[in-house]
This record gives C-alpha cells, structure tokens and sequence, in this order.
C-alpha cells in the first residue's frame, strides 16, 4: 500500500495498524480516519457532559472518564452552560434530540487535535460511541493503570447505528452455576462489543437457579445440582435484579428463560407433583435430557409458571419472557401446542413478550410473540404470520460447538464452529422463509454443559461472539471476512490486557 492510500481511508481498508489499534469491531456504518494525525490524552484532559446532563448521562461520563484516567473513581464535568465549548484537550458527550436521524442507539464521534465530541440522541448512542472511542485507543486504555499511559487515537469521523435491535448472546447457568461475578465480567465483555441482549437460561433438566419464593424447593432442592455432581447454585432475586441492573447500566436487557415442559427434571425433583405420576425423578447430573416433563393437562402446573413468570418479572422488570419449550419428549403435538398457547396467555397477560425456541412456531402463536430459531425447525411459521424471529443458528452461532477436533471443551452435533463459520454466513438468505424483515435480530448461545470456570466461558465466547457482534451491528455493506480478519487480530491485545482467556484461532495474525 503506497503513502498516498493513509491519508484517508475507511478502516475496512487500510491495513491494521497494531500500534494504534484502528481496529473497530463491529465496523461502524461509516469510518474515517487519518493515522497522521492524532489527539492525545493529557494530564488536562477531562470528559465533559452538558450542564443539563441527566444521570444517565452523567454514568456514560464516568466511565469515559474511568477509562482514560489513571484514578479510579474519576468523575465527569458538567459544561458551565448550554453549548458551552469544551476546552481544548477534552472530551465531550452531548444528547441532541435533533439528531433523530441516529436512532435511538446511534452516534457521531468527531476526534481532532483540540478533543474528542461525541452525539446522540439517545444515552445509549452515547455509551456506543464511548465504545468505539475506547477501540480507538491503544489496548492499554484496558489496563486499570495508575500511571499515565500514551492514550492517542487518529483523528476520526464516524457515524454509526446499529443494523439490528436484537444483539444477543446466551448464558447456560443451569448446566453449570455461574456466580454473579462471572456473569457481570461477561456483560462488560458483551457491552465492549455493543451486544445489547443477554439471555440466561435460569432452569433445565440439571438445575433451577434462580429464587421463587413461593415454591422455595425450586432452589432449596432444584438448585443443588449440576452436570457432574457438584454442589450447583441459585441466584437469590436480589442478585438476579443486581444483575439485570448492572446489565442496564450497560445498555443490556436481560431475558430470562425458564425452559418448559421439557428440560424440566430440576423443577420436577423440587416438586414431584409438577410430574403426571407425582414421583420425584432422579436429580439429572450428566450431559443429555431426560424424558420427563411437566404434566400439561395438571391445573397447578401453570399456577407453577405463573408464580415463577411474575416472581421473576417482579424482582427485576424487563420486556420479554423466554419459555424455552425445545426438544420436548413424550407429548403429542396437539397436548403440546395446547399447552405453549395456555403459557403464552399467562406470559402476555403480565405484560410482556414471549419468546420460545423454532419448536414453538407451528402453535397458534401471536405475532407479537418471538420465535428463535436454532436448528432445522419451522420458525419460517412465524415469519409468514407476520412474526419476527432471533436467529441463532446452530452449525454458525452455537458457541458450545468445538472450533475444531482438536477443542477439549465444548460438544459437536452441530458441526466445529470456526471463526471463518461464525461470521461467513447471512442471516437473511440462511433460513428459507424468513426474510430481512422477519428478523429481530441474532443471538448466539453458549450452552454450558461441558464449562465449568470462566476461563472456560470465555474460551468457547471469545473470539466467536464478536463475529455475532459484528453481522448484528454492522450494516451488510460493511461486512466481509478479510476486513474482520484484519480487524480482529488488532482485538487480541485488547482482549489480553482484559485478561480474557480467548481463543487464539489459527489464521489470524494476533497481535500483542
Ligand atoms: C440443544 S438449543 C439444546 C440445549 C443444549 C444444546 C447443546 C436448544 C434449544 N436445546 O438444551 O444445551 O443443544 O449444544
């Protein structure tokens, strides 16, 4: 590449610069920047919010601030008045309800020598764009360091929406438990990457994790399990609403997922009369599903889904339910689409949306209910009666699968996922009948029956569910495997520096 070619150049483009990191991923709609020119954090530079800034806006601030700062606890300044200019050497965060033509979680970053200004209309815009100035800045912007540090970016110019609502990725806390340490350092990580859903899957055959107070067995019994025979573990509702808070305080809204009237042992040794024969099962304690289920034609059944559907609500308010309602065993088709109709009344009768895997789709399900479709199902049902669909396709977005035959962790039955097989693909061409408009958005799951540590989460997660990040942010002209590649590589340091146990996958040139 010739001189000429670095003056401007969109990041796609240009070649990585490892040292700088130019290196954005998702790739925003539109990027330029200049790597001859630069701004520099100085001992002088302060993060600014508008003097009317709300609080939300004030936490954006912080965390710009904490970012750049070489003290913990640093906080951001108000403008001494409305369109105030910043001083030199600063950074600014600014809402503008004008500027409609963002979105709701779209922004403009403008770096010069003088500072750095970001827009939206939005306070989620905002954090975005905090997260794309953040990949601007070399990687030991990730340190908590208490020493200054070299933090410059090229002067940039971006404008940047996301192209889905729906960027999601899943927990499986029922397989293993996953303390709620874990599960926030997991929500920093996704929110690095404008991941903007984080679905945990609360129950299943191996365990029940999360409180319900009126049927406290769920817990007291069902939650002492996991795969392998250890001691298992629950979220009290304090700590699932702390959860979901601090994923709110990141722009993330947790759907939580009881899965049903399969996958249902847990609940079933907590409860034996939630079973036809009222016989407590076996806890379940290895990988695979036994074929019991609740009892669908029993009345208490669903006062169970009730109470544990509005307790959970209660504890922690957000728009959707997730019923699981996969690979059910030992039901008719009709007792089993009688029964995803009847929760589906009790889910939308509290106000929310029901969400339920691809099996759901050919029960009368209501348009404004969601589908998400995972393996060879009918999701495309929902699409023709107007509904819209999360794809999480198994064989690209199954982050549990094996990268190759040489992973130790993770299983195989939909195939080894490497990087180039979770970002080659297309959502809109991939399931026949499901079209662009049909689609909510993506998820990509990471079922946990073989992870026990964090370290193992993060293994099977990273680098994968930045490819999720990227074909659910990024506008599809922008999207292509030797720009990503390039991208990506720059991101291992990054993620190093986050002390992320990511994969370092053959073919990318990761830098340090
Ligand atoms: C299928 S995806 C399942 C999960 C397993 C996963 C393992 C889905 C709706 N059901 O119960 O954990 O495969 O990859």
């Amino acid at each position: 590449m010739t001189a000429a070619c670095h003056n401007r150049a969109t990041v796609g483009v240009q070649p990585a610069d490892h040292t700088l990191g130019y290196s954005v991923v998702p790739i925003p709609a539109t990027i330029h920047v200049e790597p001859r020119d630069s701004f520099l954090v100085t001992p002088r530079t302060v993060v600014y919010v508008d003097s009317d800034a709300n609080q939300e806006v004030d936490s954006i601030g912080a965390f710009a601030a904490n970012l750049i700062s070489s003290r913990a606890g640093t906080v951001a300044q108000h403008l001494p008045a409305a369109n105030a200019v910043a001083p030199d050497s600063s950074i600014t965060l600014r809402m503008d309800a004008t500027r409609t033509d963002l979105g709701a979680e779209g922004y403009q970053l403008d770096a010069t020598s003088r500072g750095i200004r970001i827009v939206a209309s939005q306070p989620a815009g905002l954090f975005y764009g905090v997260q794309t100035m953040r990949q601007l800045f070399p990687p030991s912007i990730e340190h908590q360091a208490s020493y200054q540090r070299r933090l410059i970016m090229p002067f940039a110019h971006v404008v940047d929406a996301p192209h889905y609502e729906w960027r999601g990725s899943m927990l499986d806390v029922a397989r293993h438990f996953l303390p709620a340490t874990d599960v926030k350092r997991f929500i920093d990580l996704l929110a690095l990457y404008k991941i903007n859903r984080l679905h945990l899957h609360l129950a299943d055959d191996q365990g029940f994790r999360i409180e319900i107070k009126s049927w406290p067995n769920l817990t007291v019994i069902g939650g002492r399990s996991q795969i392998g025979g250890g001691p298992g573990g629950f979220y009290t509702q304090a700590e699932y609403a702390d959860i979901v808070a601090y994923a709110r305080s990141r722009y993330i809204t947790v759907v939580p997922e009881i899965d049903m009237p399969g996958h249902s042992n847990a609940a079933l040794t907590s409860y034996p009369d939630l079973r036809c024969n009222r016989t407590a099962p076996d806890p379940f304690t290895i990988v695979g599903g036994p074929p019991n289920t609740l009892c669908t034609s029993r009345d208490s059944v669903y006062q169970y889904i009730s109470d544990v559907a509005r307790e959970i609500l209660a504890a922690a308010p957000v728009p959707y339910f997730h019923i699981g309602g996969d690979e059910v065993q030992g039901l008719s088709k009709a007792d089993y689409h009688a029964f995803i109709e009847r929760v589906q009344e009790i889910v939308n009768r509290l106000g929310v949306r029901m969400i339920g895997w691809g099996e759901i789709a050919p029960a009368n399900i209501s348009p404004t209910n969601v589908v998400q479709h995972w393996t060879k199902d009918s999701t495309f049902l929902h699409a023709q009666r107007g509904g819209k669909i999360i794809a999480s396709p198994g064989p690209h977005f199954y982050l549990d699968m094996k990268y190759d035959s040489t992973t130790s962790l993770g299983l195989k039955w939909a195939g080894y996922i490497d990087l180039r097989k979770a970002y080659d693909w297309d959502p809109v061409t991939e399931n026949p009948g499901v079209g662009a408009s049909s689609i909510l958005g993506l998820e990509a799951p990471l079922w946990a029956e073989t992870l026990i540590t964090r370290q193992d989460y993060e293994y099977m997660a990273f680098p994968r569910i930045t490819a999720l990040a990227e074909l659910a942010w990024s506008s599809p002209n922008q999207i292509g495997w030797d720009g990503y590649r390039r991208r990506i590589a720059a991101q291992g340091a990054r993620l190093a520096a986050l002390g992320v146990n990511f994969a370092r996958v053959p073919g990318i040139n990761w830098a340090w």
